[in-house]
């Protein structure tokens, strides 16, 4: 009896199973669930040994099912393939950060974070890691790639982040991140009451100034009277913005966003609660998952959500790539995002030099090319005040160090 592994890019899940190689319909192994179904997609984890029985799929592939007590409890598709760093979203950046002592360690990529706990995707399945006592979970976010000993199953090293999301909450001195190595963020709202353009410039400032393409995701326009109006307001929010309106529940949402999906690639899911980001996980994932993504109603008076979600999690998408979801935010600053403001507001920034004094503030002075193309009606008045009161926050939130001669600079 062989064992054999195989990996499912659907369900990110690897299946060990024993072989005796025949693959021939009907036939059946009984073996300790520890090694049919490491990932932990089975739901009955508890249950004592698994039937595999072999089942060519539509396609002529001998498939594994997962029986337990003769009930079969997940059909795992068949479509197995070796799962290679790059399909998980490892590039040079990554390699580049080995050193030379560190080529026993395995890349990993975090897929949840747990108490002291990581799970974390690598070329060998679905791992398993406990931190050390002194570590802490915070310093890790889904998304991220370690380095990690494959054999004792412990932690080496996290590498450096080529994108993060990364937000300051409520009362907090630390930036908490959202997500990393992020490709896409889909920044997620409904056309209903939810729908706020002060909210989703903090997205994009955040978004910007961690490295991601942001693209705004329209939900609910089954609800909405005017749904043009919601995308006209979108659109205007940043030069070059995509924003497009997908239902979440409808399987079209996958093809709508697969421009932005595909192998090695990652998109994250942000926004309120209750705007649809693990229904439209559940769509891009497709049939294939064991375990879905709870979704959760909304309050009907004024749109808001329930906070189904309460962790974030990396999920394979059916057609390649990875999505990360997370739980609806419920406070947004903004620190340390003076770059990816003056990205969000670059109609603005663009002016700043054809006003006639240098350190014009744009509010008063004669001369004033901001508010000449305010008074002309090119630029929004509301606009302007959102943009003077981002600024303000992310200077406020912003840690100052004292540089050369003592001039107090922002970071
Ligand atoms: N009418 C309508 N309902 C939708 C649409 N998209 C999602 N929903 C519903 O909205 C509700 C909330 O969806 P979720 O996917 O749980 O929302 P979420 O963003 O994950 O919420 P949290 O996990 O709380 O952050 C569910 O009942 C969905 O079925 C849509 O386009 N139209
Ligand atoms: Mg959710
Ligand atoms: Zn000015």
């Amino acid at each position: 009896m062989r064992f054999r592994r195989r990996f499912n890019p659907d369900t990110a899940a690897f299946v060990s199973s024993a072989w005796d190689g025949s693959d021939q319909p009907g036939h059946r192994h009984d073996l300790p669930i520890h090694w049919v179904c490491r990932a932990g997609l089975c739901p009955d984890r508890s249950s004592r040994s698994l039937r595999i029985r072999c089942e060519p799929d539509a396609a002529g592939w001998p498939g594994v099912s997962c029986h337990v007590m003769g009930r079969s409890v997940i059909k795992h598709p068949t479509a197995f393939q070796p799962l290679s760093l790059a399909c998980l979203g490892w590039s040079h950046f990554f390699e580049d950060q080995r050193e030379s002592h560190e080529a026993d360690f395995a890349p990993m990529r975090i897929a949840a974070i747990h108490r002291s706990r990581l799970t974390a995707l690598s070329q060998a399945g679905t791992v398993e890691l406990t931190l050390a006592v002194h570590a802490n979970t915070s310093d890790f976010t889904v998304g991220d790639w370690i380095l990690a000993d494959l054999r004792t199953q412990t932690l080496h090293r996290r590498l450096s982040r080529r994108t993060v999301m990364e937000r300051r909450t409520e009362g907090s001195r630390t930036l908490q991140a959202a997500a990393a190595n992020v490709d896409t963020l889909f920044i997620v709202t409904s056309c209903n009451a939810d729908f706020n353009s002060a909210r989703l410039e903090r997205y994009l400032a955040l978004a910007n100034q961690g490295g991601t393409t942001p693209v705004i995701l329209l939900t609910k326009a089954d609800t909405a009277a005017d749904l043009g109006a919601y995308q006209r307001q979108a659109s205007r929010l940043q030069r070059g913005l995509d924003v497009v309106t997908v239902n979440p529940r409808l399987p079209t949402a996958a093809d709508m966003l697969a421009p932005w999906c595909g192998v090695g690639r990652t998109v994250a899911l942000v926004g309120s609660s209750g705007v649809g980001k693990s229904t439209l996980v559940n769509t891009l994932v497709g049939p294939g998952q064991a375990v879905a993504q709870q979704t959760g109603g909304i309050r009907e008076h004024d749109a808001k959500g329930r906070h189904t979600t309460t962790s974030r999690s990396l999920h394979a998408i059916a057609g390649g790539g990875w999505v990360i979801d997370t739980p609806g935010m419920r406070t947004l600053h903004v620190s340390g995002a003076a770059e990816g403001i003056d990205t969000l507001f670059a109609e603005i920034v663009e002016l700043a030099p054809l006003c006639r004094y240098r350190d014009c503030t744009h509010a008063h002075e004669p001369g004033c090319a901001v508010q000449a193309a305010v008074t002309g009606g090119k630029i929004e008045p509301e606009r302007l005040i959102r943009w003077r009161k981002l600024l303000d926050e992310n200077r406020d939130n912003t840690p100052t160090s004292v540089g050369p001669r003592g001039r107090r600079t922002c970071r």
